[in-house]
């Protein structure tokens, strides 16, 4: 069907992985400053541009200072806690979306299932904002309802509405139907999920800086919110769960239905870990629908069966997992990040949380200290709306608010569609530049003392 070629052409952003050798930093000592160093780029898709008539062009990605950058991902490396990292990484939740022109030429040709299920057009649609921004990691175009239809529970995204499940589950029959994940499904139904993220690894293989490939998945609860209630968006109050939750035999049927998810989704994320998921995210879109007693049986008692079962698995990927409404729930959650969860008991649990922006990232600091990676959470309609100013202002808030342990740039949840891609360039731009500033080689000399890194 479609081909890629990738061309080395003309476009000069910072290197986003550059860091300097541990001994030259040392020699410089906290007055070392990074270089921001020139990068060639631009990528041609013949075929694509052929097959939609446009003037389409990308980028990446070989740079004249290979030998100075540290080969792995900017943001494996702060999932691997390095505190030598020169800047926080940036991706955006969502960031293969309708706000790009280049992701509307397809959405306003093919349906979304074809979309996410055509492994080329799917590689394409992860490939733009890496392409576009420069993000530090590509996330796999698919749904987090993907994995629904070999259960038993197919789908389709209504335009403008959002997702819409052919028959909700409503009764103990329903549930008895869905039929949980077997690792041959993966292999065959959900063959085009493995084909999108082996084809976007090999890719990604030359790239310098090379960013992570990501794969996610849905948390249990909040997939088991869209098989129940059929529907997303604003049309779903979240009704029919609560119906569910709150009756003696729908909190079984519930359970049961959590149980199957769950399982479900342990082999997904094995599969996609297989496939070249360098990290997978599980987003607990829903979870905001939940009280601080509710989340904790409702939805992370199955996060923390999930996670085992992948690391069970033999799975040791890093786990980032969104907390949406996460705000007066960050006790409970943080009782998934014990302090020796990486080495106790060889276990390793989750690596990193993702906030929501109506979370305090500065009160989650406090707490889980250097226990997790934070993720997040600038307030998405900040570049939807807001200035230049107002955006730049934003991130140096939220880096300073994060600082004290891991910190990878994003939104506090998904990028709006009316949000001008200018906004998310100066984003990733300002990002990139923060290692430029003095503020923020003060920050970053006072974590290195702390973390014992010669500075
Ligand atoms: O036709 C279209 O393009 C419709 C818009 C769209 C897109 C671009 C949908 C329908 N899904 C997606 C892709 C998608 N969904 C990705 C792609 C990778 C990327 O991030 O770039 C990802 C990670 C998702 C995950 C997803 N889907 C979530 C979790 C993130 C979040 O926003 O909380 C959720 C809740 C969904 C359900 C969903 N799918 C689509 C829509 C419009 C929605 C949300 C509707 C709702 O509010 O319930």
């Amino acid at each position: 069907m479609f081909q890629f070629a990738v061309l080395k052409l003309t476009r000069t952003p910072r290197c986003a992985g550059h860091t300097a050798p541990r001994s030259l930093q040392a020699a410089s000592g906290a007055k070392f400053r990074l270089r921001s160093e020139r990068l060639r780029y631009h990528v041609a898709s013949l075929a694509l541009r052929a097959a939609l008539d446009t003037d389409y062009e990308g980028c990446l990605s070989e740079s004249s200072v290979v030998e100075t950058c540290n080969e792995a991902p900017l943001l494996l490396r702060v999932l691997r806690c390095d505190p030598s990292v020169p800047r926080p990484p940036v991706w955006f939740m969502r960031q293969a979306g309708r706000y790009m022109s280049a992701f509307r030429m397809y959405s306003g040709r093919y349906a979304f299932r074809e979309r996410a299920e055509t492994p080329e057009i799917a590689v394409e649609l992860s490939l733009q904002p890496w392409r576009a921004f420069g993000v530090d990691a590509v996330i796999m175009f698919a749904d987090i309802l993907t994995p629904l239809p070999p259960m038993g529970l197919d789908y389709q995204i209504v335009s403008g509405q959002g997702p819409s499940i052919k028959t909700p589950v409503r009764c103990m029959e329903n549930v008895e139907r869905v039929r949980p994940l077997t690792p041959e499904d993966t292999e065959t139904a959900l063959s085009f999920v493995g084909t999108t993220l082996s084809t976007l690894a090999h890719t990604l293989a030359d790239a310098r800086p090379r960013p992570a490939l990501l794969g996610f998945l849905g948390a249990p609860f909040t997939l088991a919110a869209y098989g129940i209630e059929g529907e997303g968006g604003r049309a779903s109050s979240g009704k029919q769960v609560k119906r569910m939750m709150y009756t003696a035999e729908g909190r079984e049927l519930m359970h049961r239905l959590l149980q199957k998810i769950t399982q479900s989704m342990i082999v997904f994320a094995a599969y996609q870990a297989r496939k070249g998921a360098e990290a997978i995210q599980i987003f607990d879109s829903w979870a905001h629908l939940l009280s601080p007693e509710d989340y904790q049986e409702f939805s992370l008692f199955y996060v923390e069966e999930l996670v085992r079962g992948i690391r069970a698995h033999g799975v040791e990927t890093p786990l980032i997992f969104f907390a949406n409404g996460s705000c007066g729930k960050l006790g409970v959650i943080s009782a998934m990040y014990p302090a020796d969860t990486r080495e106790a008991n060889g276990y390793r649990g989750l690596d990193a949380l993702a906030l929501d922006w109506r979370t305090s990232i500065a009160e989650a600091r406090q707490l889980f200290g250097k226990r997790a990676v934070l993720q997040g959470n600038i307030d998405p309609t900040v570049l939807a709306c807001g200035d230049t100013a107002s955006v730049k202002a934003a991130i140096d808030r939220c880096v300073c608010a994060a600082s004290g342990g891991a910190h990878i740039l994003n939104v506090g949840h998904g990028i709006q569609p009316d949000t001008p891609e200018e906004m998310v360039a100066l984003f990733c731009e300002h990002v990139r530049a923060l290692p430029e500033t003095d503020w923020y080689q003060q920050l970053r000399h006072r974590h290195l003392v702390e973390n014992g890194v010669p500075g």
